[in-house]
């Protein structure tokens, strides 16, 4: 069986950050698949996956991608399926580019953004995760038992770290 869930980025550069979406679904045992797909640099693998997502089985798929990030847009124009956007801090403006990139899209063709950086990209694996698990009941009891493991790691109080 094919992997629910893509996870694309615009550059290898990304993956630092688009690593910590990969983890989340590790952690919920959702496979995934990994690429890199530009769609200034790879414009045609860029059609090619986006096109082809759906009969390739994916069910969800995260983008991320840094600067004047049309990636997640640019997916979303050519699928059917749920996008979630990452937006990659950048280096010239902390991603702010990125996120407003990836953010503004004009009615009709959502992209779900989630926050800057490695944040944004656990939470897009972790959301991923839950779309899935609304048809899969052993994935809901998973994230449910992951959800509960991280209350329990809260302490009620701080300590001295040194
Ligand atoms: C975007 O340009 C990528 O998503 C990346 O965040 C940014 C910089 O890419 P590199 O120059 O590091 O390859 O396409």
């Amino acid at each position: 069986m094919s992997a629910p869930v893509a996870i694309v980025m615009g550059s290898q550069s990304d993956w630092p950050t688009m690593k910590h979406a990969a983890e989340a679904l590790d952690a919920l045992g959702v496979a995934h698949d990994c690429r890199i797909v530009s769609a200034h640099r790879t414009p045609a693998r860029l059609v090619s996956f986006a096109e082809g997502a759906a009969d390739e089985g994916f069910k969800v798929i995260i983008a991320g991608a840094g600067g004047a990030a049309h990636l997640p847009g640019m997916v979303a124009a050519m699928t059917h399926l749920p996008v979630l956007g990452v937006p990659v801090q950048s280096r010239a403006l902390s991603g702010q580019d990125s996120l407003l990139s990836i953010v503004q899209m004009p009615g009709g063709v959502p992209v779900g953004t989630l926050a800057i950086g490695e944040a944004g990209a656990k939470n897009a694996g972790l959301l991923a995760a839950a779309v899935l698990a609304t048809h899969d009941e052993a994935l809901a009891e998973r994230l449910k038992a992951y959800r509960a493991a991280q209350t329990q790691s809260v302490a009620e109080r701080p300590v001295d770290s040194n």
